[in-house]
């Protein structure tokens, strides 16, 4: 069974595949040409539900099933900053890592060493049998600095509760065994099992 993912974000796309072994995972992007989407609720969730109903429609495929994920870094000291904007942190147009150095600045003017943070993570997934959605975060905290290469977007600046390393530091199997994406996935795996059930397939 096919998952269609409506995303252009290749680290997202990197591990989601690497989550959903039971799926043949696709970006929409192999199906067409990528195409921008306005994404203006004010929540995780209302952005995911927006960016799979765009792809559920540009696809025209009734037996298409489409996973959205929103997700991005609050933290505590900048008041849950960037939250919902992580994507557009340092501007509109921008790359991961001029995000990822406006907020290590961000942190520096706070003049702290170390803040609590955390990622959240909401996944819809959308079908002709309907919507859902699902959430997963991850505790943590940020410093200001980056440390390692792994991972993707805030990831080197990130400490997961329990470690001293950086999600830039740890490997990928530490980050999916404790990320917000892992676990909105396990419950979205459940749910795309269902619709298959619901399909018949085996
Ligand atoms: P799509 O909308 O096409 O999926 P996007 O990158 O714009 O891609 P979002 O709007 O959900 O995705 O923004 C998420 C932001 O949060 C983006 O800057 C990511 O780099 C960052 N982010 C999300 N999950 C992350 C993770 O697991 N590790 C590091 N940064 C993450």
């Amino acid at each position: 069974m096919r998952l269609v993912l409506a995303t252009s974000n290749r680290g997202k796309v990197r591990e989601i595949k690497a989550m959903c072994r039971d799926f043949e995972v696709v970006p929409y992007s192999e199906l067409m040409d990528e195409f921008e989407i306005i994404e203006d609720a004010d929540t995780f969730k209302g952005n995911a539900l927006i960016k799979a109903r765009a792809v559920y429609v540009a696809l025209e495929d009734d037996e298409a099933i489409v996973l959205a994920d929103d997700s991005g870094i609050s933290v505590d000291v900048l008041d849950g900053a960037p939250g919902i904007y992580s994507a557009r942190y340092a501007g509109k147009d921008v790359t991961d890592k001029d995000n990822l150095y406006a907020l290590v600045e961000a942190l520096k003017a706070e003049g702290v060493h170390e803040s609590e943070a955390h990622y959240t993570a909401a996944i819809a997934i959308i079908s002709k049998e309907g919507e859902q959605t699902v959430h997963g975060w991850m505790y943590g905290k940020v410093i200001p600095m980056t440390r390692g290469e792994k991972g993707f977007g805030y990831d080197p600046m990130f400490i997961p509760e329990g470690f001293e390393q950086t999600l830039g530091e740890l490997d990928a199997d530490v980050k999916s065994a404790l990320s917000h994406r892992s676990k909105a996935l396990s419950l979205a795996n459940l749910l795309v099992a269902n619709i298959k059930k619901q399909r018949g397939h085996r």
